[in-house]
């Protein structure tokens, strides 16, 4: 990494600012002093708010404490001189309260956290889970099995990382919030996870007892009922009274998130409680509930026969799969199904559900399929009434299935339907079974189910129907392949060039796309080849931007311990929501590469726009206004580099783009995160 000055870590910020101080007050006097400053510690100073008490023209302490020059060794004067903490300063010794605790809150919570399985904690810091953080730090990274702390610039981001890395390590990660303030920046970030159904485990301080807060930003970050606030989006929350109650409220919390359909759950956690010492001591600390092995939800036995009748008597199903892989089992079960019926699938890439080069891989037949189809099975359906429906450009529906289709739906979220946020979709008609149940695990039943009901004399009829589909994979591959050549070397780069440029530089590793692929028109999905359930993640669930920079650093962070090459395709808008997550990139040194799709805008707005535009027939010439990102343009590669990360381009020539990425991957198979900037066209 690379580091603006060689200093120690920590001594970087007391060195700029008392440089910068001195220069300040004495101006032209510190002469060779000044020569080494540069203007932009000056203006560090000025943004710090440094009030000078020297102005008069009194030595400030920095050049108070020098040490008499008779004494000591000679020193460069050229050179700054290290700072040690101001004397005066609260940093330069902990505030003495004459407390000492043998024990705390924090430690009985870094264990309930372990005893769950969690490997991480993702936090910005705050003071109202100070006693937590401290216990993570001190007890949690020190004693086994460690814990290990990921900063973070932004609580969505730290939000945001756990969804991604949850859709690769199939179990929460902890992240921690400052009460109030804290919170309202991770509420985006949650409900993406929410109506992703992915589960997070997420705490925030909370200053419950009003006569302890110390002063008044104390009170501004307090609420009286803080998790309010995102309790629309998330699946369960509590505001433990006592440590026994955090214990058992946690395991509980961890239990509702991982029972499907998979959600955040939140604990407001007393920020004296977790700071205070265990009456009694540690030997007293309450004992840490069990976490039961949790049993998902299977569909009901005679629903799922039913549905077996339907689909071995259909001449024309599809399987339309949405959220319904949770696990690379799921993967399996879909593959098993899908040949034991040779049944087309047709995924949504919300989920990595089935092998993109399987011959019964349809998805880019939607549309069409369906509209022939006589039986339908959608397997954890976001959007239920979207897919059985045909919308035209008038806004007119009519069915989107022949007259006499039967539709048959498996959806968890059915379970726990909430009211408000609007992430169920409109109301779906005509559905024949509904079965409210886990997909993943009604799927063993349902395979069963059909190979008993199947007659033995469908075998040529199956394998009829298995060749056509084949051959029209075939077919739409290598219209893909054709349609991908379009515009090949031209600058910017066209978005199918990005792609294949990317994948001629993985596919012969074990690699792991851990972005979602929607704005690439999910090209991947199209051209590449994958069979693992973690070589795709999907996407943000809410559709709210900014998700993907920090998500993928999360899944990359679950792959990391398998030796997985992560790889994302983010946005340029959506990495400009929040651009310091490269920092924590290279901080915690999680190998990823960042392939920017730099279209220079917020493209999908584009879009939109020059359709509102036409539609008022005003011309289309100036909807770029409030949607590109450009002029200035920025320099991702710079900016990479700024935090420490390997940056290559802009890239502008697609002839340099197969170099430099390689360039960059050379980083990040040593262990870094890596990112190129790829001056690219909209989709
Ligand atoms: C939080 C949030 N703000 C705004 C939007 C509206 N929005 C949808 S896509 C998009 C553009 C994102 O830009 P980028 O990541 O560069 O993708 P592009 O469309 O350019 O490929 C925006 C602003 C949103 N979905 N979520
Ligand atoms: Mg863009």
């Amino acid at each position: 990494m690379a580091a603006p000055v060689d200093l120690k870590e920590g001594e970087r910020l007391h060195h700029g600012r008392g440089l910068a101080r001195r220069q300040f007050l004495k101006g032209a006097a510190l002469g060779g002093v000044a020569a080494v400053a540069a203007p932009a510690t000056l203006a560090q100073t000025e943004e710090a708010g440094v009030v000078a008490p020297a102005a008069s023209g009194q030595p400030d302490s920095g050049t108070a404490r020098q040490p008499d020059s008779s004494t000591a060794p000679a020193r460069n004067t050229n050179e700054p001189r290290a700072a040690t903490p101001h004397p005066r300063s609260e940093e330069a010794t902990p505030r003495d309260e004459s407390l000492t605790y043998s024990s705390c809150g924090g430690d009985y919570m870094v264990d309930v956290l372990r005893s769950l399985g969690i490997e991480y904690f993702a936090a910005t810091p705050g003071n109202t889970f100070m006693g937590i953080h401290e216990a993570v730090v001190n007890y949690g990274m020190l004693t086994q099995p460690n814990l290990r702390f990921i900063t973070t610039m932004h609580e969505e981001a730290s939000v945001a990382m756990a969804h991604g890395y949850a859709k690769i390590a199939g179990k929460p990660m902890a992240c921690m919030m400052h009460t109030a303030v804290g919170l309202q920046h991770g509420a985006m970030a949650i409900y993406n996870a929410y109506a992703d159904r992915v589960p997070i485990f997420m705490m925030v301080g909370a200053s419950i007892d009003a006569t302890r807060r110390a002063n008044a930003v104390d009170w501004l970050h307090a609420a009286t009922d803080g998790p309010a606030m995102v309790r629309d989006f998330t699946k369960w929350d509590d505001t433990p009274g006592s440590l026994r109650h955090f214990g058992e409220s946690a395991v509980r919390a961890y239990k509702f998130s991982m029972t499907p359909p998979y959600g955040p759950t939140l604990l407001a956690v007393d920020t004296l409680m977790q700071e205070d010492e265990i009456p009694g001591g540690a030997r007293a600390a309450p004992p840490i509930p069990k976490l039961p092995r949790v049993a998902p939800p299977a569909g009901e036995e005679g629903a799922v026969k039913e549905a077996a009748r339907l689909l071995v008597s259909a001449e024309r199903p599809v399987i339309y799969a949405d959220r319904a892989a949770r696990t690379p089992e799921g993967l399996q079960l879909l593959v098993q199904l899908a040949e034991v019926l040779q049944a087309p699938v047709c995924d949504s890439n919300n989920r990595m559900n089935f092998p993109w080069r399987h011959p019964l891989n349809q998805s880019r037949r939607l549309r069409a399929l369906l509209g022939e189809a006589d039986v339908v099975l959608a397997l954890e359906p976001g959007d239920p009434f979207s897919l059985f429906t045909a919308t035209d450009r008038h806004g007119n529906t009519r069915s989107a299935l022949a007259a006499g289709a039967h539709r048959i739906t498996i959806s968890s979220v059915e379970l726990t339907p909430k009211g408000n946020y609007q992430d169920l979709q409109r109301f779906a008609s005509e559905i024949d079974l509904a079965m409210a149940a886990d997909a993943e695990a009604t799927l063993p039943m349902l395979i069963e189910e059909v190979k008993r009901q199947m007659p033995a004399g469908r075998k040529a009829a199956l394998d009829a129907r298995g060749r056509a589909l084949a051959d029209a994979h075939r077919q739409e591959m290598e219209a893909a392949r054709e349609s991908a050549a379009d515009g090949w070397d031209d600058s910017p780069i066209s978005v199918p060039r990005m792609c294949m440029e990317v994948y001629e530089q993985i596919k012969g590793e074990d690699w792991s796309l851990v972005s979602g692929a929607a704005f690439q028109s999910h090209l991947p999905q199209a051209l590449w080849t994958a069979d693992k359930h973690y070589q795709y993640i999907g996407a943000q669930g809410a559709a709210g931007i900014g998700y993907m920079a920090p998500a993928t650093l999360g899944a990359a962070l679950a792959n990391q311990k398998h030796g997985r090459l992560s790889v994302s395709i983010v946005g340029d808008g959506d990495l400009m929501f929040g651009p310091g997550i490269l920092w924590s990139a290279a901080h915690e040194r999680i190998p990823l590469l960042y392939v920017v799709h730099n279209n220079r805008a917020y493209h999908m707005e584009i879009m939109q726009m020059q359709v509102i535009a036409n539609r008022r027939q005003r011309g289309i010439d100036r909807v770029h206004i409030g949607c590109r990102i450009e002029d200035p343009n920025i320099n991702y590669a710079a900016m990479a580099k700024s935090m420490g990360v390997y940056g290559e381009g802009p890239i502008e020539n697609p002839r340099d783009l197969g170099p430099a990425l390689k360039r960059a991957l050379a980083v990040v198979r040593k262990g870094e995160p890596a990112l190129v900037d790829v001056v690219s066209q909209g989709r």
